[in-house]
């Protein structure tokens, strides 16, 4: 066979493997594993790893947050920032607004996506008005067409479901083998906390951690763990803040409910110091996410969930806004109290450098497990395997190529998202990506962007290897 192009001299990493050895790519799938592979073409990997590109299963692209206020991102600036981080596909949310029809949604935000993608996209479903059309119609229909999973919200005023709305929901997941990932932080709980905080005049951006304690994001964790074992639904909680909601998540998953978890970069390297700023200042708000980020403790038993198996994904919840910006973080109803400071910081350019540097570098996760973490599992989890995922024959060629000595300071100015800022600027961190593939074409390379807009395709997805459909 004539290979188009053949990667050389690297080390080939999977969830299950660390092997010397050639990728022969044809028609932008691997062909073949070997050695002395000749090609038209051919890659020099000589002293990098060569890994499955980065597959980030929860990023926010474009997503209506508020009146006046605006993501940083677009669809073309998100995708270009997550190939020069060593990714090689983003699965971002597709958000229903209150009464709007899901269909409807999904498509506007197709065509924002369509030809300005330099990675594959696909989309996740926002539930935030769960009809009975919604529910018996609409959701199962789009389920069929590929998105299959979706989100739903605890908290939020115009997200979140009450439990009979959100067992309502888990039924649905459960009849047509759907997905669903929750949100789990309690609304009235937080309500309580924000209006006596704003009380008391405590309104600055550090306050939003107060306002949503881990006890909040426990309870919450807690009740969706126990509506989806009385349903007996498969459920991922998405961006795991720490100890607590972890321990009812290890709970859940020792007594074999399909209970699966998913942590971020903020909650190993961040804490909530970091949104007092230097003076309890504005500055706390380029920190402001949610959950919100906690403590060293809290890091601690994230990496021992990490290590242990309790999490399956590391997924970076890129939600991008700007800093010094009226439609951003401060925003004018953001500088009266944290309440109106948009959720949210950027990251998907960051994920796998922080966990490559934090994680493997400093001895705490194995190569493997890294890409378990950041590639594998979010293709098992959101029906993308075998097709992505992994390097083997017939994968696409989806490739990163990654110096694990290479020492880089994180600084805004390397970066290309649409954000003005970095919540991790001046960070240091060992393990970079050199070259990103996608099908076997490059994307990018040494933090440049080579590849074409468009170049990237919005990909269907099957059912979901962790939620099997009730009639297979
Ligand atoms: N939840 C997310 O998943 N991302 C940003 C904000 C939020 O609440
Ligand atoms: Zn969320
Ligand atoms: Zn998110």
């Amino acid at each position: 066979m004539e290979l188009d192009l053949a990667i050389r001299g690297g080390v080939v990493v999977t969830a299950s493997d660390t092997v010397r050895c050639d990728v022969g790519i044809k028609d932008g799938r691997i062909a073949v594993l070997g050695e002395r592979l000749k090609a038209t073409r051919e890659i020099d990997a000589s002293g990098l790893l060569v890994m499955p590109g980065g597959i980030d299963s929860h990023v926010h692209i474009a997503q209506p947050s508020g009146p006046g206020v605006e993501m940083a991102d677009d669809f073309a600036s998100a995708t270009a920032s997550a190939a020069a981080g060593g990714n090689t596909m983003v699965l971002p949310f597709a958000l229903q607004a209150r009464g709007t029809s899901l269909r409807a949604c999904v498509e506007d935000y197709r065509r924002k996506a369509e030809n300005e993608c330099y990675i594959d996209t696909a989309f996740h479903l926002i539930v935030s008005d769960p009809t009975p059309e919604v529910l018996g119609q609409e959701l199962p229909a789009l389920l069929k067409d590929g998105y299959t999973s979706f989100k739903v919200f605890m908290t939020y005023d115009d997200l979140v479901l009450n439990d009979r709305q959100l067992l309502d929901v888990f039924d649905v997941a459960r009849r047509e083998g759907a997905l669903v990932m929750v949100h789990a932080e309690g609304y009235d709980a937080i309500r309580y906390m924000t209006e006596r905080l704003e009380r008391e005049g405590k309104t600055a951006p550090y306050y939003h951690a107060v306002s949503r304690p881990e006890i909040v994001e426990r309870e919450a964790t807690h009740r969706a763990i126990s509506h989806a074992e009385l349903v007996d639904v498969p459920m991922m909680i998405v961006h795991v803040s720490g100890r607590e909601a972890m321990e009812q998540i290890r709970w859940a998953q020792s007594r074999g409910l399909k209970v699966y978890a998913e942590t971020c970069p903020q909650y190993i390297t961040l804490t909530a110091e970091d949104l007092q700023g230097p003076d309890m200042d504005m500055s706390g708000a380029k920190y402001v996410c949610s959950p919100p980020p906690r403590d060293t403790a809290s890091q601690d038993a994230i990496w021992d969930g990490l290590r242990t198996g309790v999490f399956q994904t590391f997924s970076s919840d890129h939600c991008p806004f700007r800093y010094d910006s009226p439609a951003g973080k401060l925003n004018e109803k953001g500088r009266s109290s944290f309440r109106w400071v948009p959720n949210g910081i950027p990251g998907v350019e960051t994920r796998l450098p922080i966990l490559f540097s934090e994680g493997v570098a400093k001895g705490r996760i194995s190569l493997n497990r890294f890409v378990e973490l950041t590639s594998t599992n979010h293709a098992k989890l959101y029906g993308l395997y075998p097709r992505k995922g992994s390097i083997g024959i017939g994968f696409d060629a989806d490739i990163v190529l990654w110096d694990p000595n290479r020492k880089e300071t994180i600084r805004q100015e390397i970066l290309h998202h649409g954000a003005d800022y970095t919540p991790w600027e001046g960070f240091e961190v060992t393990g970079w990506p050199v070259m990103t593939l996608l099908r076997g074409e490059i994307v990018a390379e040494n933090g440049r962007i080579v590849g074409d807009k468009g170049q990237g395709q919005i990909l269907a997805r099957g059912f979901s290897a962790y939620a099997p459909h009730p009639l297979i």
